[in-house]
């Protein structure tokens, strides 16, 4: 059977130019089932039986794009071996909130900080060991306009499908933790273990969509709302902004630690 990876990342991160770069003229286009959204997959170079499929341009895995509905059915319906996520090096901060969700469903996550040559020129310092430490994933230095380290990371993306687990390193606070906890408890512990974590978030979120996939008793419903509400009056705020604002916070609290922009903090002698 083919291996298959999966392209994901925002728009504009490079992710045509990288998926032209690896596939070449081995490409087949067609349309997602259901929708006009253009689908597209092709044959890794150099490499037999490994496809790459290139998902929507998406900022996150919520469910209220076409684009974002697309590649979230794709990756929780389809899983594929492994999942390459393009990053534009410039905008890690945008970009990283994507990833934040990606390694949380349970699939070998690659990342691949694209735009490097950009990077390089204005002296900005990503950190790459510590940034791979802190998100748990193994991390690929390239330009996809260059052809630098492109296939590096493909076949990174090979060999975490063979062999590598990603666990997501960030937990949120300890209100929504204990949330998680029993909604992984009560409504997902029938799930492979890896997806428990994905669909427990969710259903905090009251995600409409997976809780119409799933559908969960009203008994089993109504005790999980205590636990959401209970969260949402400690911290505040309502459940999904709590994910969205933790994820954030996480996100500068990494970047702080990984990336140094040329000149910040110098003083200035004009
Ligand atoms: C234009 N380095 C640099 N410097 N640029 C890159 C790299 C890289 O590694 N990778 C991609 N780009 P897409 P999505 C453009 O089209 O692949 C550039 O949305 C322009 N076009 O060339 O399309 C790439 O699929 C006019 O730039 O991204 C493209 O993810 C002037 O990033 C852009 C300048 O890449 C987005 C750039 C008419």
């Amino acid at each position: 059977m083919d291996l298959k990876i999966a392209l994901a990342g925002n728009p504009n991160s490079g992710k045509t130019t990288l998926f032209n770069a690896l596939t070449g003229s081995n490409q087949f286009v067609g349309n997602w089932p259901g929708v006009t959204v253009e689908k597209k997959e092709g044959k890794l170079k150099k490499h037999d039986g490994v496809i790459v499929t290139d998902l929507p341009g998406i900022y996150s895995l919520s469910p209220y794009t076409l684009e974002e509905v697309v590649a979230r059915n794709y990756l929780i319906g389809e899983r594929p071996d492994v999942i390459l996520n393009i990053v534009d090096g410039t905008n890690l901060e945008r970009n990283l909130y994507l990833t934040t969700q990606l390694t949380e469903l349970g699939i070998p996550v690659i990342m691949a900080i694209n735009m490097m040559d950009v990077v390089k020129k204005s002296g900005d310092k990503i950190n790459i060991a510590e940034l791979s430490r802190e998100l748990g994933v193994k991390i690929v230095e390239i330009s996809a306009l260059k052809g630098e380290g492109i296939m590096e990371a493909a076949e990174a993306a090979i060999d975490a499908a063979k062999n590598a687990k990603t666990v997501p390193q960030h937990t949120f606070s300890g209100a929504v933790e204990h949330a998680l906890a029993h909604i992984e408890e009560a409504a997902v512990h029938n799930m492979p273990e890896e997806q428990q974590r994905w669909y427990a978030i969710k259903i905090f979120e009251r995600d409409d969509k997976v809780l119409e996939q799933i559908k969960l008793n009203g008994g089993v419903l109504a005790h999980i709302e205590e636990d959401i509400k209970a969260a949402e009056k400690e911290l505040d705020d309502d459940a999904e902004s709590i994910i969205t604002n933790e994820r954030y916070v996480y996100i500068a609290s990494i970047l702080k630690a990984c990336y140094k922009k040329k000149n910040v903090g110098k003083l200035s002698t004009s």
